[in-house]
């Protein structure tokens, strides 16, 4: 049995993909990020960087129990258990894991940037905006070309789809159109008709969405701690 550390958000919904692709046992275990749950003492023990997603495998190497954090760490964990999405051979394997890599180091944090400043931040700061909506298009580009020349970013689906979808899904928060991107919009629309894909984004679907008004409780519990 594996737990799910879950809470609806980009980098929630890889693991929970995942999880529902691989039919894995799992259960999901709510941390409500939008309340601060992620600084309770318990949470902070499977992930010390207070953030969905995390996992505990009750079954882990040699039956022992093994916590991970990092949604790059959990997906190439997952799947090196079931032996899916990440094949073995090297060349192969290194192509999946540069887009990967690409997702967790790139498409990710710069995404998160523009929608903080876009959407979440306290002040109207026109440089951040910039500065985020332009590395949104250079990213969204490098991802046009391409899917044009594969069908999946690595070649087969693999885990680095599964990274990057969650994050194309707010596209509206990072202020792009599909419309624009005829190739993504090919890759995007496959992904989503997957029946893990769709298991995966209905976890926790009846939570409410968030707003983090700024100054409101929840925006106090997602942008304004920073403890550690
Ligand atoms: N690098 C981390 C990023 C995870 C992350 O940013 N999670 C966000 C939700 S999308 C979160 O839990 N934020 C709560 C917080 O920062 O307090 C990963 O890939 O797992």
């Amino acid at each position: 049995m594996i737990d799910l550390y879950f809470w609806p958000t980009p980098n929630g919904y890889k693991a929970a993909i995942m999880l529902a692709e691989l039919n894995l046992d799992y259960e999901v275990v709510p941390v409500d990020i939008t309340a601060g749950k992620q600084f309770e003492p318990k949470f902070l023990k499977i992930n010390p960087n207070n953030k969905v997603p995390a996992i505990v495998d009750h079954d882990g190497r040699h039956g022992k129990p093994i916590t991970i954090f990092e949604s790059g760490a959990v997906l190439i964990y997952l799947a090196e258990k079931a032996e899916k999405y990440l094949p073995q051979e090297p060349v192969s394997r290194s192509e999946t894991l540069q887009w990967l890599f690409f997702q967790n180091s790139t498409v990710g944090p710069m995404l998160g940037q523009a929608h903080h400043f876009m959407v979440y931040a306290s002040e109207e700061l026109p440089y951040a905006i910039e500065r985020y909506g332009r590395e949104v298009g250079r990213i969204y580009d490098i991802l046009e070309r391409r899917l044009g020349e594969t069908e999946y970013l690595a070649g087969n689906y693999s885990i680095a789809d599964i990274s990057t979808f969650p994050w194309i899904r707010t596209r509206k928060l990072h202020r792009r159109d599909l419309n624009d991107y005829p190739n993504i919009t090919r890759w995007y629309e496959v992904i989503k008709m997957r029946p893990g894909v769709r298991k995966g984004i209905d976890t926790l679907n009846g939570q409410k969405q968030w707003e983090a008004k700024p100054g409101s409780e929840e925006w106090k519990n997602m942008f304004g701690k920073g403890k550690n």
